[in-house]
């Protein structure tokens, strides 16, 4: 059984060969990263050659795959999605110019259509984040796991690619000014996989970084890495210790009370932080101490540094109480207090957590910074060749993905309900779900969600601290399993829309949609919105304990206008045709969530967004929650401002273009390229669902939608469209399909007999 799991992905060819002693035959004449001190650093390659790339989808877990062998090549053909993703040409014909909005959705799903993955969903790089390579870089690194030529080659080239044009460095996310967690970390990683020091790009990355301080002045999560590699000493990392979670649950600040992803960082952190474990030392890791300080190594004060930080990367500076409590841990509980029996006892519950999420997960995690940490942890629990280690060896690879810049990793193992679900709401948007054309691909991406719905809840759910999941959809794949408040409402709408259009089957019958229901149910927070993964469960006040520094609203869970809306429309869909289950429960909890809406709106008229930039991302969804209960411009005080304010930023061209500063500072900023397509169909959806009554401004922004589609019916990649805590942005690449089309077919079917072009 094992050794069969074993075998399933090319992460398994590796391990398996591993395991055989045969890594070396294999990695070594191509120029694999080596580890050992002792041996000489391979050359690096220009470039991989893009011909030899393939993207396997197994179920949704995507792996990357190069060809070396031309055999393979022969036998496993580029598919368009492949091409697509590595910026090759597609040779697509010219469609014939869109005279009417619904010719350019038609046009739109004529080129989707073509990307969908054989497992009936939809693939992408969900890039952004310039920590998330480090995260699995570093973890290979210290567990000594072979990093194939291939991978190294296009690591480097797209940490070359995404370094800041004028200083060399690498900010939080792509579009982000260099920081000193950026840098720090991806200078190291490009060391790691074989860069040399004297490359001019480092030399130029090293000295922008030594202007910022160097590696003293970066933040905790930084800190962290470099005292795991032994680059830094214990020392200056501030104390994550694992006995927190030993606190009794009415504690008001015990962790299982924070964000599931804070608290799920939390426990590979804390074990190794307890264990003060450090990878074994080699050259390039002794090289770096020098490179990455500007002090003398051998000299510094570490515990004095615990709290420096240059201040492009104290987005969220610590609080005094925090510093209070930090500074006790240090002095005080460490050295006097804490005894090995309890450190043993914490470590021991934390890798009991870690176990239970090895579990749930198959050991594929719940995302791209947990995972890589986990696989750290249990390497330091059991040393390289545990199940587990091997199995997350394995499944790391499913974070990864390759782009024309080269090789990144993904926020989570991807998008695939999500993008899907929206995949088809922009069909029946459009009125198109019974043309023939798409019958296909609607089958497909339904049998896709049918097989990707959690059935059941996670074992042990009370003890892990899980929140129910059963009848629910993650936002990447079931595997992973963590079912979100939207991304259940957005693959319930879907399926249902589907299952109720003539000719479709019906592959989830009522009682797995009642689970769906059951579970979205418990989603409602007291004052009638919606989370994301679980209801708080502790208040805005927790910030107080926030160490990352370099993200807000971290914490704990908050209330969104965006999660709460997904929620509300698809209880409202399921009222529709489900008239009587738990219908008392499912009115009051739309009719309390609307009503929660209206008070978080600001008084500029928009609401602040959590997930998409930022002002327009959000609104768009309110007002969809407001019209979902029939108040509309023309009825609603708050539509009305809702949609001037919307209106109030339209740009002469027609279009919308928020930059991700408002997102940093809660201010609507205008994003300096001008006019983006996603932007401007959000606005434009938002303004349609309020049935905003003068179609000429909607007008203009469908001609720009409309003037920017290229001649084979794709849209190009503008700026950045997602954000998370506040502070760090996310690429989501397939939003320039779904919301241009989903656009467009509103309009299609609220103006048919208008051209528009
Ligand atoms: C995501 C991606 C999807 C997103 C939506 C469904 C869009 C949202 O409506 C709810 C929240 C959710 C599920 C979400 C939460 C935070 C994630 C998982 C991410 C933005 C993708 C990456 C990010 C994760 C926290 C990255 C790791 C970084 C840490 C700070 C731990």
């Amino acid at each position: 059984m094992v050794r069969r799991k074993i075998n399933s992905t090319a992460a398994g060819e590796a391990e398996t060969l591993l395991e055989k002693g045969a890594t070396r035959k294999r990695f070594s004449n191509a120029g694999d990263v080596d580890h050992d001190s002792k041996r000489q650093r391979p050359e690096l390659k220009e470039r991989t050659d893009y011909s030899r790339w393939r993207m396997r989808d197994d179920h949704g877990r995507h792996t990357w795959h190069y060809l070396e062998d031309d055999g393979q090549v022969k036998n496993w053909p580029q598919s368009y999605a492949d091409k697509y993703y590595l910026g090759l040409p597609l040779d697509l014909p010219e469609l014939t110019k869109p005279k009417e909005p619904l010719d350019a959705v038609q046009n739109g799903l004529e080129f989707f259509k073509k990307l969908q993955l054989q497992g009936g969903h939809w693939g992408c790089e969900y890039g952004g984040p310039m920590f998330l390579l480090p995260c699995v870089v570093l973890a290979w690194y210290v567990t000594k796991t072979p990093i194939p030529w291939y991978y190294a080659t296009e690591i480097k080239n797209y940490l070359f690619a995404r370094a800041h044009p004028e200083d060399g460095g690498w900010g939080l996310h792509i579009e982000g000014e260099t920081s000193v967690f950026g840098t720090v970390l991806n200078y190291t990683v490009l060391r790691l996989v074989g860069v040399d020091a004297d490359h001019p790009k480092m030399v130029k990355a090293r000295a922008t970084l030594h202007q910022l301080g160097g590696a003293t002045h970066a933040p905790h999560w930084a800190k962290w890495w470099l005292a795991v590699l032994g680059v830094a000493n214990w020392d200056i990392v501030n104390p994550v210790p694992p006995e927190l979670w030993l606190l009794p649950d009415w504690v008001p600040f015990a962790p299982w009370r924070w964000w599931i992803h804070i608290r799920q960082v939390y426990l590979p952190m804390s074990y190794l932080w307890s264990r003060r474990w450090q990878a074994e030392e080699t050259d390039v890791l002794r090289s770096l101490r020098k490179e990455l300080f500007v002090e003398d190594w051998n000299k510094i004060n570490w515990s004095a540094h615990r709290n420096t930080i240059h201040p492009r990367d104290n987005y969220h500076p610590k609080s005094w109480l925090l510093n209070v409590i930090n500074s006790l841990l240090v002095n005080v509980w460490r050295p006097i207090f804490r005894t090995q029996a309890l450190a043993d006892k914490a470590e021991a519950w934390v890798m009991r957590l870690i176990e239970m999420e090895n579990e749930n997960t198959d050991h594929a995690d719940l995302a791209t910074v947990s995972g890589p940490m986990n696989l750290v942890a249990l390497y330091a629990r059991g040393g390289p060749d545990s199940y587990a280690v091997l199995r997350h060896k394995e499944r790391s690879h499913e974070f990864l993905w390759v782009k024309d810049e080269g090789l990144l990793a993904n926020g989570t193992n991807g998008v695939q309900c999500w993008d899907t679900a929206f995949a088809i709401q922009a069909v029946m948007d459009a009125g198109l779900t019974e043309d023939p054309r798409y019958r296909t691909m609607l089958l497909k991406a339904l049998e896709f969600l049918d097989d990707q719905q959690i059935r059941e809840n996670v074992k042990d759910q009370k003890k892990c601290y899980r929140q129910t999941r059963k009848g629910g959809w993650a936002f990447s794949n079931k595997d992973q399993g963590y079912a979100v408040s939207d991304c259940v409402s957005e693959a319930l709408k879907s399926v249902i829309i589907l299952q109720k259009t003539p000719g479709f089957p019906t592959l989830i019958d009522d009682q797995r949609i009642f689970d769906a229901i059951d579970t979205l149910l418990t989603y409602q927070n007291p004052n009638g919105s919606c989370s994301s993964y679980e209801p708080p469960r502790a208040g805005p006040w927790m910030e107080m304990l926030n160490a990352a520094e370099v993200f807000g609203r971290i914490m704990v869970e908050y209330e969104y206008p965006e999660c709460t809306t997904a929620v509300v429309t698809a209880l409202s869909l399921f009222h529709k045709h489900w008239p009587h289950y738990r219908a008392a429960e499912v009115e009051r909890f739309v009719a309390r969530a609307v009503a929660w809406i209206k008070t978080a709106q600001r008084p500029h008229g928009g609401w602040y967004g959590s997930w998409g930039i930022c002002f327009t991302y959000a609104t768009m969804f309110a007002l969809e929650s407001l019209s979902s209960t029939g108040e509309t411009y023309a009825t609603s005080s708050h539509a009305k401002r809702g949609c001037k304010f919307l209106l109030s930023k339209q740009r002469p061209d027609g279009g919308w273009s928020e930059h991700y500063k408002a997102c940093e500072t809660g201010e609507y900023y205008e994003h300096p390229t001008g006019s983006q397509v996603v932007m401007t169909a959000w606005a434009l959806i938002g303004l349609m669902k309020a049935k905003y009554p003068d179609k000429e401004p909607i007008k203009r922004g469908i001609r720009l939608l409309m003037e920017r589609q290229q001649p084979n019916g794709e849209w190009l990649q503008e700026a950045i469209e997602g954000v998370f805590n506040k502070s760090c942005m996310i690429s989501y690449p397939n939003y320039k399909f779904t919301f241009p089309m989903k656009a467009l077919g509103m309009f299609a079917r609220r103006y048919p007999d208008e051209t528009v072009v």
